[in-house]
């Protein structure tokens, strides 16, 4: 069974290519933005103590998210993708813990890496698309800021551990999912 996590900067691509991950291994698909997000929708007190917090493009605190895993693992029997989780070095210790609890380990991390300039234009296009109140320049900014402050570590902790997988996240979206598919296939 594998439980593999899709890492990278706000913009990197993880849930696009979460997709094709999640049909090509048949895994259960966990994005910690969409869960959050749903929260906000659904206008739940969850939802409205985070909506400033994701407005201001912040991470929300761990203790939330962590509860939102442990409960997704806790119904899954396929195997995982967790997109958008880690994103600080405590959720990563975090995961393999809740992950030993049930009895599995993280098969392995796949790093997209695309850069700052490429981040901006995609997320500033998906404005354009899907209007989210935190695709704005100055909450991108933000959010670009707290990845390389508390979320870019994250990247080291798996890299210690021989799990890290680093893609080029440049190009095409069917060649990136081929490159990841590839190496995925090999774990
Ligand atoms: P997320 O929902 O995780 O979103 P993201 O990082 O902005 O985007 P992603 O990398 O998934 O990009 P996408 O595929 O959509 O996080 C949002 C917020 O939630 C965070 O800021 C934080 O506040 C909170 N949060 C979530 N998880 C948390 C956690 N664990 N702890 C604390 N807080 C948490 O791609 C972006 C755009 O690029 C799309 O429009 C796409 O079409 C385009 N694109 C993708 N691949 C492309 C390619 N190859 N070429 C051109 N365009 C491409």
């Amino acid at each position: 069974m594998k439980n593999i996590v899709i890492f990278g900067a706000p913009g990197a691509g993880k849930g696009t290519q979460s997709d094709c991950i999640v049909e090509h291994f048949g895994l259960t698909h966990v994005s910690t933005g969409d869960l959050l997000r749903k929260e906000i929708a659904d206008q739940t007190e969850l939802g409205k103590r985070i909506k400033s917090i994701m407005d201001a493009g912040q991470l929300v605190s761990d203790d939330i998210v962590v509860e939102m895993i442990d409960k997704a693992i806790a119904n899954d029997t396929k195997g995982m993708l967790f997109d958008g989780f880690p994103r600080t070095v405590a959720q990563a210790e975090t995961l393999d813990k809740l992950l030993a609890k049930h009895g599995r380990e993280l098969t392995c991390m796949v790093q997209l890496e695309v850069p700052k300039d490429e981040l901006m234009h995609r997320l500033l296009e998906r404005a354009k698309i899907q209007g989210r109140a935190d695709d704005n320049e100055a909450t991108i900014n933000n959010r670009l800021q707290e990845y390389n402050n508390k979320t870019k570590p994250v990247a080291d902790y798996y890299a210690k551990q021989g799990k890290q997988v680093v893609i080029d996240g440049l190009g095409k979206i069917e060649d990136i999912s081929k490159r990841i598919l590839d190496q995925l296939e090999k774990r």
